[in-house]
């Protein structure tokens, strides 16, 4: 089995300091975070950018900042939302990968969120698709339900998205798939025989499902992105604490964690 990849979700957008005080919203708050991150065996930060008053933003300011400050303590791999937040423009949402980052999500339908719809038509989908592909930025393609799964896998297959493909299952949404590991295993059956999968549980499902994917070959997201709690009715203290759980994890089952640069190698990133 290859080396285990940890991504760090350390912020959001549906979140707040509110919700969890430890949530890292400056830039300074969300460069020690992804560092302490990184040193807890984090390869990959996922990150969404807080503008003054701690709001979901996608200035590409906010974006270069927060990578210098990474770059200046660690050589994780930064992966930038073009999620945003729900009810983000799309124009918004593909401006910082003007900015290069090694990788950027990509979200492969619209789906509930909340009382809202978290839109993503097919046309914005392929633009986002076909930007990263000119800035040779490697896509995580964000599946919340099966549907999602084989339209990006078509994306991959038309050659719009480059093969080895990297996918995500986020599970445990209240309007996508639910946390049940058969739906893990469903979604794994379903990728091209050279993708890459990670997976993300909502909730209480990211420590359920991490030892799932840790055995299954897969790789795991945390952080306060998809989850506040440490566990029932207690809050993380940090980004971090929830990483070296994973890592420890990791190590039980006797499966190594990636460096940036093996990960690197794994996600085959230019
Ligand atoms: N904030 C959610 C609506 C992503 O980063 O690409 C979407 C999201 C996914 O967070
Ligand atoms: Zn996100």
């Amino acid at each position: 089995m290859t080396k285990l990849i940890l991504t760090a979700a350390i912020t959001g957008a549906e979140t707040s300091k509110k919700m969890n005080p430890n949530l890292p919203c400056s830039p300074e708050e969300q460069a020690d975070a992804a560092h302490a991150c990184w040193k807890a065996g984090a390869s990959i930060v996922h990150l969404h950018v807080r503008d003054e008053n701690e709001k979901p933003s996608q200035s590409l300011e906010l974006f270069a900042q927060v990578t210098k400050l990474i770059r200046e303590r660690c050589d994780i791999i930064i992966q930038f939302s073009t999620g945003g937040a729900v009810g983000t423009p799309i124009k918004e949402r593909l401006k910082p990968l003007s900015l290069k980052p090694d990788m950027a999500s990509l979200n492969v339908g619209s789906i509930n969120f909340g009382d809202e719809v978290f839109e993503n038509l097919p046309k914005d989908i392929e633009s986002l698709a076909k930007e990263m592909s000119r800035l040779q930025i490697k896509p995580e393609i964000e599946v919340y339900d099966l549907g999602m799964l084989e339209y990006g896998v078509s994306l991959v297959r038309s050659g719009l998205i480059p093969a080895p493909a990297h996918f995500q299952f986020v599970l445990g949404t209240k309007y996508g798939l639910s946390g049940a590991p058969e739906n893990l295993f469903h979604l794994k059956a379903k990728l091209p025989a050279n993708a890459t999968f990670a997976v993300a549980g909502v909730g209480r499902h990211q420590l359920q499902l991490a030892p799932l994917a840790i055995v299954s070959g897969g790789h795991v997201r945390v952080g306060f992105e998809d989850n506040l709690y440490f566990s029932k009715g207690v809050l993380a203290e940090s980004n971090a604490q929830l990483v070296a759980r994973i890592a420890d994890l990791a190590k039980t089952l006797e499966r190594e964690v990636a460096s940036p640069a093996e990960a690197r190698e794994i996600l085959q990133l230019t």
